[in-house]
C-alpha cells in the first residue's frame, strides 16, 4: 500500500488512491499520520528526483494533483480529516462541536508569501488546524507582504502562519516580519515550508519581529504550538523558552563564523581528485 501510494504520487495517477487510502486508514492511527507518514515520504522522493534533473515541471504538477486530491479523501465534508482523534478535545473525536461551544474561536492566518505558489504543505496545515478547532483565514499563494498586513488588521488573528519553500522565500519572510513590526502587530508568527529552518527564523526573521517567531517542521507540531502559544498558563514560559533556544542557536551560528579557515593552499592541497 505505501509503494503503491508513492508510486502514485511519482505518477501523478489517482486511480488505486481511494483504495489505498481506505487500506491505509485502516494502518494508521489518524489521516494527520498518512499525510505525514507514506504521503510525505512519497512527496520527498518526487523532490529527490526533480531536484536531481530525473522529473520535470509538468510531472511534478500532475503529483501536486495527486497529494492534494489524496488530502481531500481523507478529509470529510466537514473540513475534518477522517479519524483525525490524536488531538481530539472530545472522546468522540469530534472537534467541531468546540467550535460551537467556544464563542470565541481563535483565528488562524496563513499565507504562501509572495513569488511562492507552493500551497500543498501550507493547506495541510489549514486542514490539520481547522481539526484541531481553529478558524482559518487562508489568503493563498503569492500573498504581497502589505496584503498580509491590511489582512492581519482587519481579521485580528491570533496567529499568523507563513508557508514558502523556495529560496527566495526566506527573505520575503523576514520582509513580512518587517512589515508587520513597522504596522505595530506582534501576533505570533509561525514559519514553515520545506526551505524554512529553526536557524534562519533564529538569525534572520525573530530579531525584526516584537512577538514570538516559532518555526514549525510539521504539520503535526502546529496544534501543540499554537496551543501552547494562546494558552495564558504556558505562554509565557513557553516564549521565554523560545527566545533561549533562538539566542542559542545564534550564539552557535556567531562561533561558527569564527573559526579560522584555512588557507587557499591548504584547500586546493584537500580537493577532491575526480578522476583518480
Ligand atoms: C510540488 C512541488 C511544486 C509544485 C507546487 C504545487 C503546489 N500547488 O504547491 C510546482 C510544480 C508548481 C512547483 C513549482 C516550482 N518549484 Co517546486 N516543488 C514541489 C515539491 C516536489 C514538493 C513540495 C510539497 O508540496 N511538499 C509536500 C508538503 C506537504 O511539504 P511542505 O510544503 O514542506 O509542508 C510541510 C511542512 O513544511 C509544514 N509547513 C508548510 N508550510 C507551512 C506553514 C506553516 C505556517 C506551518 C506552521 C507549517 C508549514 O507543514 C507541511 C506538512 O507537514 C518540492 C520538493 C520537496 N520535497 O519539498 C519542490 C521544490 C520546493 N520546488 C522547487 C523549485 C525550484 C520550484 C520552481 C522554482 C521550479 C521552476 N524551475 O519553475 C517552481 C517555483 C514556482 C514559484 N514561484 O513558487 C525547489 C525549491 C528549491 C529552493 N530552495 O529554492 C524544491 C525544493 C525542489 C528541488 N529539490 O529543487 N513545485
Amino acid at each position: 500500500m505505501e509503494q503503491r501510494l508513492q508510486q502514485a504520487l511519482i505518477k501523478g495517477t489517482s486511480e488505486t488512491l481511494e483504495a489505498d487510502l481506505a487500506e491505509a486508514l485502516i494502518q494508521y492511527p489518524s489521516a494527520v499520520a498518512i499525510i505525514e507518514g507514506p504521503l510525505m515520504a512519497g512527496m520527498q522522493e518526487v523532490g529527490r528526483l526533480f531536484g536531481e534533473g530525473r522529473m520535470f515541471l509538468p510531472q511534478v504538477v500532475k503529483t501536486a494533483r495527486t497529494m492534494k486530491q489524496a488530502v481531500e479523501i481523507l478529509t470529510m465534508d466537514n473540513g475534518q480529516l477522517i479519524m483525525d482523534n490524536e488531538n481530539s478535545i472530545f472522546p468522540d473525536g469530534n472537534n467541531s462541536q468546540f467550535s460551537i461551544l467556544n464563542s470565541q474561536l481563535k483565528k488562524v492566518l496563513l499565507a504562501t508569501v509572495k513569488g511562492d505558489v507552493h500551497d500543498i504543505g501550507k493547506n495541510i496545515v489549514s486542514v490539520v488546524m481547522g481539526c484541531n478547532g481553529y478558524d482559518i483565514i487562508d489568503m493563498g499563494v503569492m500573498v504581497p507582504a502589505e496584503d498580509i498586513v491590511q489582512k492581519v488588521l482587519e481579521c485580528r488573528p491570533d496567529i499568523i502562519g507563513l508557508s514558502g519553500l523556495i529560496t527566495p522565500s526566506l527573505a520575503e519572510m523576514v520582509n513580512v516580519a518587517t512589515a508587520l513590526r513597522e504596522a505595530g502587530i506582534s501576533v505570533p508568527l509561525l514559519i514553515g515550508g520545506a526551505t524554512t529552518s529553526a536557524m534562519h527564523t533564529a538569525l534572520k526573521i525573530a530579531p525584526v519581529y516584537e512577538g514570538p517567531v516559532v518555526y514549525v517542521k510539521d504539520a503535526s507540531q502546529n496544534s501543540g504550538v499554537a496551543a501552547a502559544l494562546l494558552n495564558e498558563n504556558t505562554r509565557d514560559a513557553y516564549v521565554a523558552r523560545l527566545r533561549e533556544d533562538q539566542e542559542a542557536l545564534r550564539q552557535e551560528f556567531a562561533q561558527k563564523g569564527q573559526k579560522p579557515l584555512m588557507s587557499l593552499e591548504e584547500a586546493r592541497a584537500k580537493k577532491i581528485d575526480l578522476f583518480q
